[in-house]
């Protein structure tokens, strides 16, 4: 039997049984006993079917969802241009390996990354398969282009799990605990982080990292500064205006590679293709994931010629990046956002979240802070009156949404932020109804 996703599900919010229910509570048991116990799962409900702004479980029940599998279904679940693209391509090959018998699609989603990613200038693309991958390629291609060592990460950074990713994100548990050592010449410098450093303006918080990566690994030694323009993982964290422009010009007139870890901010997510739009940053180069390909496993680095160029010819690569699939998936992906102008949706998705959950912040002295920009929203959770982080309220409240049949997930170095993603394919009816699930959990929970 096929079992069809997409926008024609029904869009709605329906609960038959408690969640989990016990179709997925048994597939559950088989996880438990097959699966390692470090691959962990926020919310044991097995998807059967996805599309538009609902996932349909096992048992039948269809939740509202937040989360877009961490901001990779951007476009929807499985979107019919991205069904009919890769449909069309499982059919034609599905891999040669594009470093032997290459293909037309690869070359495809560099032209493309070239001409949507920010800055006019001449640029070269280099596809892999996870954004932690990408993240690395960035760090090997800035190494060879400056022939430095040192990396530069900050504060509440998350850029992956492979063993130099695990280095440059910051939280410890659960990613880093037990699994070093770990790559050295990884060096930290301190965020702008609005709620937490007292409004410290933009341009004084980039004085105040710039000045603890002189004294404490100097630009001699700097091969490239890595930063997420909106920090994902580390809590949604949007840096003060200035911060990010002045660390790009101190780069620039050190020889350092700004790179921008777009994984999580990219294609059309915040309300602009890529969130360096906001302000009209220019990277050296741009990592990209996530929401790239519609699910399918596509990442890139993409960036200034004579960088991209560094590293010797057959120094970057690897079986599968750029396969066939998710290359025919990525050009229809960035076909849908374009035509459906989905960027200006985020924008939209943005505004009704941040009105309707300013408005629970304004009665809830448990919410310490509402920010983010389009569809990547968040709430930073306190004690009420102080900034002391309330993780525990945090998952008692995922846990309510949950149970009432809406996907909403955690995040922050303090495990006290409420995150919302919901896909752009979302109905505004149900976008409303999430958020009043929202309130009433917060008027329940006290
Ligand atoms: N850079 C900014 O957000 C992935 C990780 C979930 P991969 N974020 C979700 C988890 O717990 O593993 C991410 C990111 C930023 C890099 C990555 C890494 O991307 O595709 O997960 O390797």
């Amino acid at each position: 039997m096929t079992v069809v996703g997409g926008p024609t599900l029904p869009q709605e919010r329906r609960l038959i049984t408690p969640i989990p229910g016990p179709a997925s509570q048994a597939i559950h048991a088989r996880k438990l006993s097959a699966v390692a116990r470090g691959v962990g799962t926020m919310l044991p409900v097995y998807v059967v079917a996805a599309g538009g702004g609902v996932l349909v479980d096992a048992d039948g029940n269809s939740l509202i969802d937040f989360g877009s599998g961490i901001a990779v279904s951007t476009v929807g679940n499985s979107a019919p241009g991205v069904v009919s693209a890769v449909t069309d391509q499982v059919h034609a090959f599905t891999h040669t390996c594009f470093m032997i018998t290459p293909y037309d699609g690869y070359i495809a989603v560099a032209e493309m990354l070239n001409r949507i990613t920010p800055g006019a200038h001449e640029k070269r693309t280099a596809l892999f398969n996870s954004g932690a991958e990408a993240v690395e390629n960035a760090v090997k291609i800035a190494r060879a282009f400056t022939r430095k060592p040192a990396v530069v990460a900050f504060d509440h950074a998350y850029h992956g799990r492979t063993n130099l990713t695990m280095a440059m994100t910051a939280k410890s548990a659960p990613y880093k605990s037990g699994f070093g050592p770990l790559a050295p010449e990884i060096y930290r410098a301190p965020l702008s982080y609005p709620f937490r450093d007292g409004g410290l303006d933009g341009v004084s918080a980039a004085r105040r990292a710039i000045d603890v990566i002189d004294k404490q690994v100097g630009a001699d030694n700097l091969a490239a500064l890595v930063v997420e323009p909106i920090q994902g993982e580390g809590g949604f964290i949007v840096p003060a205006t200035g911060f990010l422009p002045t660390l790009l010009d101190w780069c620039r007139a050190n020889d350092v590679v700004f790179v921008a870890d777009e994984v999580q901010t990219g294609f059309a997510r915040t309300g602009t293709m890529f969130a360096c739009d906001h302000e009209g940053l220019v990277p050296d180069l741009i990592v990209t994931a996530k929401g790239i390909a519609g699910g399918l496993p596509l990442s890139a680095v993409t960036g200034r010629a004579a960088i991209m160029e560094a590293p010797q010819a057959g120094g970057l690569g690897g079986t599968y990046g750029g396969n066939p699939l998710a290359c025919a998936a990525a050009l229809a992906v960035v076909d849908t956002i374009e035509r459906d102008s989905l960027a200006d949706r985020a924008d939209a998705i943005g505004k009704t979240m941040f009105e309707q959950l300013s408005v629970l912040r304004a009665e809830d002295d448990r919410i310490g802070d509402v920010r983010g920009r389009g569809a990547m929203i968040a709430l930073e959770l306190v004690s009420p009156g102080t900034t002391d982080p309330d993780a525990n309220l945090t998952k008692r409240v995922a846990a309510a949404a949950h149970s009432r049949g809406l996907v909403v997930l955690t995040c922050g170095t303090y495990g006290n932020v409420l995150r919302f993603l919901p896909p752009l394919s979302m109905p505004d009816h149900l976008l409303h109804e999430g958020l009043e699930v929202l309130a009433e959990i917060f008027r329940e929970i006290r």
